[in-house]
């Protein structure tokens, strides 16, 4: 198949919830769609990055530079026979990894409807449905925090992640277990800590944790290997996590007992996969992360997540958590179990409401 055209989106939507985290407090989001066309087909993308470098050194800024620069003069009147090729065409620019995994999840889209298969019959997936868990920010009080909890725990979610940072940790993750006893909880720090910490993050050690994400610095290795011999708790990486190569040395170090996966932060699906079964080799167990995606981004997650050794609950939740409208109707919903059904449709096997897409667009871009 030969890409045609690119469409990039500059897309901004109101968040139904302010969303909190250690780097600060968000009430809307600014992300970039993805749009690819070839033999007659069109294939959609989410880029993660934000408007901020804050989580990650990309923005949407450098993601519209980089794919109309570098990226898409790469792609555009070049054949790929499969998309598990797009990946390494790109290598010439390095980083950027949400960049790239915009334009290829999008080829890997449009290559899943042309062959008229769901793309996750395309990555290797075997489940039908995928648990879910929900990521809850950080809150004005505790009390607050513990109606929130109370909430999602109602709806159905099979667990749930807190955000924490000095200040908002211990005491949270105590009045949640005295509150709600033995549910599925864990906690993620986006890096707010140092080793200097050590001793005070082993005080989470009672809880039973199903692990704490991301404690020290995005770039750091070492430290968590050190980190994880003083708690017991198990280490999680999230940030650190950039390529498979970086997997394949922390793993080796023994710098985390589980990695959550997130297909922008590490180039799109292929490399996804490959992190996936490196994992799977390896013992370590994996879980979907999510960036606050609509629904086009959250449907190639619930596609990757139905692959086997995404085997702990992930940040894949209901789209009325993050945006009303969504941008695809009938919106992503749980069941009562807990549970996210995988599209069965062509591609991302959902219907993509292209008039909302226009309504939230405040800048496009041809190529
Ligand atoms: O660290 O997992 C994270 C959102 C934005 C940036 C980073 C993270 C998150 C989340 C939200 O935790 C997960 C979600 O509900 O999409
Ligand atoms: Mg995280």
């Amino acid at each position: 198949m030969t890409i045609e055209k690119i469409e990039l989106f500059l897309c901004r939507l109101p968040l139904v919830h302010f969303f909190e985290t250690s780097f600060g407090r968000s009430y809307d989001r600014t992300f970039v769609l993805v749009r690819v066309e070839g033999g007659g087909h069109e294939g959609w993308g989410e880029c993660v990055a934000e408007a901020n470098p804050y989580y990650s050194s990309e923005t949407t800024e450098t993601v519209w530079h980089i794919i109309s620069g570098f990226i898409a003069p790469l792609v555009i009147g070049r054949r790929f026979d499969h998309p598990r090729e797009v990946y390494p065409a790109l290598r010439r620019v390095r980083g950027h990894n949400m960049a790239k995994a915009g334009v290829e999840m999008a080829i890997w889209d449009l290559f899943a409807r042309s062959h008229d298969q769901p793309l996750s019959k395309m990555l290797g997936g075997t489940r039908q449905r995928i648990a879910s868990g929900v990521s809850i920010g950080i809150q004005d009080s505790l009390d607050q925090l513990l109606e929130k909890v109370a909430k999602e725990l109602a709806a159905g979610y099979q667990r749930i992640k807190i955000k924490i940072k000095p200040g908002w940790d211990i005491e949270a993750v105590e009045r949640i277990r005295a509150r709600f006893g033995n549910i599925g909880l864990q906690v993620d720090a986006n890096a707010a800590y140092t080793l200097a910490d050590a001793e005070l993050l082993a005080k989470l050690d009672p809880y039973q944790l199903l692990l704490i994400e991301q404690p020290l610095d995005y770039d750091d290795v070492m430290d968590h290997v050190a980190l994880q011999k003083r708690i017991e708790t198990p280490v999680c990486l999230d940030e650190s996590i950039h390529t498979v190569r970086i997997a394949r040395d922390a793993i080796e170090a023994k710098a985390c007992q589980i990695i959550n996966i997130k297909p922008g932060r590490v180039g799109g699906h292929q490399a996804s996969v490959e992190l996936h079964d490196l994992c799977a080799a390896n013992g370590i167990p994996v879980w979907h992360g999510g960036m606050l995606e609509s629904g086009i981004g959250r449907a190639h997650n619930i596609h990757l997540a139905s692959l086997p050794n995404f085997s702990l609950p992930g940040d894949i939740a209901a789209s009325k958590r993050y945006y009303e409208p969504d941008l695809i109707d009938p919106p992503i919903d749980i069941d009562a179990a807990g549970t996210i059904e995988v599209p069965t449709g062509p591609g991302i096997g959902v219907n993509i409401v292209k008039e909302r897409i226009e309504k939230a667009t405040v800048r496009h871009l041809t190529l």
